[in-house]
């Protein structure tokens, strides 16, 4: 195998590691090309707590086999073995944690929210991130969590439709590894939060104070069809509440695209 193929440890500031050793997350691996950082780690799922970055991915993965595309070194890419001490029904809430994450890591740099179920949004506009969360058979309580947060790649007006960079918004980040270890404390702060009794409700509010869906009107896709209406309020299980002339629909899955504020 080349080389460049085998992960090696990531190379950290002592005060990085600090950090780090702070969290449940460490060792921390990065890898020069890889199909997949969740692909890779769903293989290694017994090593709680190991993080994956990539310089590159040739097979990177969104949801419903959708594909994540970021041009090599471009972007931050990294997955996590996140091993949940909850009830295994929170391991959902596992993807708006990382989200919220990211959302306290770039305060001050960029303000970004969280859109439902999975991306991140700069406040003035595209996505900037996205996650996958993916189950581990082995054990309910374990998911393997992936994030790619567009650095430097897209610039304005190009890339995915909808997709905006920190660089397109102006934002520099001088060194990535920085910013992938201020997302992993915030993610640590938001886990713990989500592990006590009543984290899921703590959670909602969080992500209620952080949502750019909640006030919305939205359209909701669905294999089952399409649903429009606005988004009035987050459960504790982490769906979605839209509300139209039928009635008040609890969505737990789907697509959402955001119509106009009101
Ligand atoms: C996601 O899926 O947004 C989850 C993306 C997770 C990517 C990370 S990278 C590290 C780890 N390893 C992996 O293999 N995956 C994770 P979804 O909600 O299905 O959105 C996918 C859609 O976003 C695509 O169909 C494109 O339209 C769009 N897209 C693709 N690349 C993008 C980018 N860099 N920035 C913004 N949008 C993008």
């Amino acid at each position: 195998m080349n080389a460049d193929l085998h992960p090696k440890p990531l190379t950290l500031l002592p005060e990085q590691q600090k950090k780090l050793d702070q969290t449940r997350f460490g060792p921390g691996e990065t890898v020069a090309e890889t199909g997949s950082t969740n692909t890779d780690l769903l293989t290694r799922a017994d090593e709680k707590g190991l993080v994956l970055t990539a310089q590159h991915q040739t097979a990177g993965r969104g949801r419903l086999d959708r594909t994540w595309e970021a041009p090599p070194g471009a972007n931050l890419l990294f997955s996590v073995v996140v091993q949940l001490q909850a009830p295994p029904e929170r391991t959902p809430l596992v993807t708006p944690a990382l989200a919220l994450a990211l959302v306290e890591a770039l305060q001050g740099l960029a303000p970004a929210q969280v859109k439902w179920p999975n991306d991140v949004l700069l406040s003035s506009g595209g996505k900037v991130a996205g996650i996958l969360a993916q189950g581990t058979p082995q054990d309910p309580c374990t998911v393997v969590v992936g994030m790619g947060c567009n650095i430097g790649w897209p610039p304005a007006g190009q890339g995915p439709p909808g997709a905006t960079s920190l660089a397109a918004a102006g934002a520099s980040v001088a060194d990535p590894t920085e910013l992938l270890i201020k997302i992993l404390a915030a993610f640590e702060h938001q886990l713990k939060m989500l592990e006590l009794i009543n984290g899921p409700e703590l959670l909602r509010q969080e992500l209620l104070k952080n949502s750019a869906t909640v006030g919305q009107q939205v359209r909701v896709e669905q294999p089952k069809g399409e649903l429009i209406g606005q988004a009035v309020d987050l459960e504790p299980s982490g769906s979605l509440v839209v509300q139209n002339a039928q009635g008040r629909h609890v969505v737990s899955t789907g697509d959402v695209i955001h119509l106009r504020s009101v």
